[in-house]
């Protein structure tokens, strides 16, 4: 009795594919904009593993960014940047291009650096022509680091980074060009580097990273379809194969022929909590991050990782074979009436704008 008193909780909670899929109206939901977080919350919802140390002598967030963008003229600009290509070849090439790579540093025969990628900063490392990357866990909307390091990043056992609490200012119209200004400056990030490297079920992904997007760092393969996540392109949730996802895949950014199967750390991220969603084959890494922020891990309530968005489906009151859906980029939109005749989906694109 108390099982199935159980079972039907379990059940009454959870909503079905059909809530979860559809839609019957436009969704007119409100963005709202988020209060930036103060130095003071920073601090109290900073990762366990992570020391904040003040600074006296410091460069500051203002020093490091105007430098950072100074532009010199083009000839000595093109200069620059071979020259930062030559000096990050070797990670540039190991990792196919997945990272932007700065601060280089070499301890004994490893190469170290600080990465960046859509999901945010990481720890390079290149040691006997094996390759690692490490998630830092530390938000891009919180932390900023310098981008000229006047001391080794890596020092005793530590990964240390010089920079300042930041917030995200949004330039109004200009999605994807956020620009940042300093709460606090002056702090030296400090993470001990066995927590960072730490991967507990080995399967390639530290235990940090496993964690900040919700994967199971105790499990090798977090959704029990037999591959690890590693090499599962869709690792949160086991494929599927029925004409909603493949609606769903045909509707996925399109990266071409590119093989992108061994880009273990790129990924995207999408907002959804639609099951048929949830079960495509995708052709990259992809991530899935639940609506209700309430249910989104730290790392992912308060960073923005997510480029792309596939809408719930929307039905046609008239023909049960004809669906709506809006899929949204970085900074356009595009509506699509799809199809489904004979087995297979045509999609004709019903009006769409660029914001
Ligand atoms: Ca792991
Ligand atoms: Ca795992
Ligand atoms: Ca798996």
């Amino acid at each position: 009795m108390k099982y199935l008193f159980l079972l039907f909780l379990i059940f009454s909670c959870s909503k079905t594919s059909e809530e979860n899929c559809f839609i019957e109206k436009e969704d007119k939901t409100v963005y709202e904009e988020e209060k930036p977080f103060t130095a003071q919350q920073i601090l109290e919802n900073k990762p366990d593993y992570l020391e904040v140390i003040s600074l006296k002598k410091f460069r500051s967030f203002r020093q490091d960014s105007i430098e950072r963008n100074y532009f010199e003229d083009e000839k000595l600009e093109e200069i620059k940047w071979e020259k930062k290509k030559e000096e990050y070849k070797d990670f540039n090439e190991k990792f196919d291009d997945q990272f932007s790579c700065s601060n280089k540093q070499l301890v004994g025969t490893t190469q170290y650096c600080l990465g960046r990628n859509n999901l945010g900063y990481w720890l390079l490392k290149i040691e006997n022509n094996k390759t690692n990357a490490y998630f830092l866990g530390l938000s891009f909307s919180h932390y900023y680091f310098n981008e000229i390091q006047k001391k080794p990043i890596i020092n005793k056992g530590f990964l240390e980074l010089e920079g300042s609490f930041v917030k995200i200012v949004k330039v109004a119209g200009l999605p994807g060009y956020d620009d940042y200004s300093a709460i606090e400056d002056g702090k030296l990030f400090k993470i001990k580097l066995e927590n960072l490297t730490k991967d507990s079920d080995r399967d390639g992904y530290n235990d940090i990273f496993e964690k900040s997007f919700g994967l199971n760092p105790n499990n090798k393969d977090t959704d029990g379809d037999g591959m690890d996540d590693f090499n599962d392109l869709n690792p949160m949730f086991k494929s599927e194969n029925n004409k909603f996802t493949q609606l769903y895949e045909m509707l996925l950014p399109d990266y071409g022929s590119e093989n992108l199967r061994n880009n273990n750390y790129y990924f995207e991220v999408f907002i959804s909590d639609c099951d048929y969603f949830h079960q495509i084959s995708p052709k990259y890494h992809v991530l899935f991050v639940p609506e209700d922020l309430k249910l989104n891990t730290n790392y992912v309530k308060i960073t923005d990782v997510s480029r792309h968005s596939i809408d719930k489906i929307r039905k046609n009151k008239n023909n049960p074979n004809i669906f709506y859906i809006k899929v949204w980029g970085t900074s356009s939109m595009t509506d699509y009436s799809a199809e489904y005749k004979d087995g297979k989906w045509i999609l004709e694109i019903g009006g769409g704008y660029i914001i």
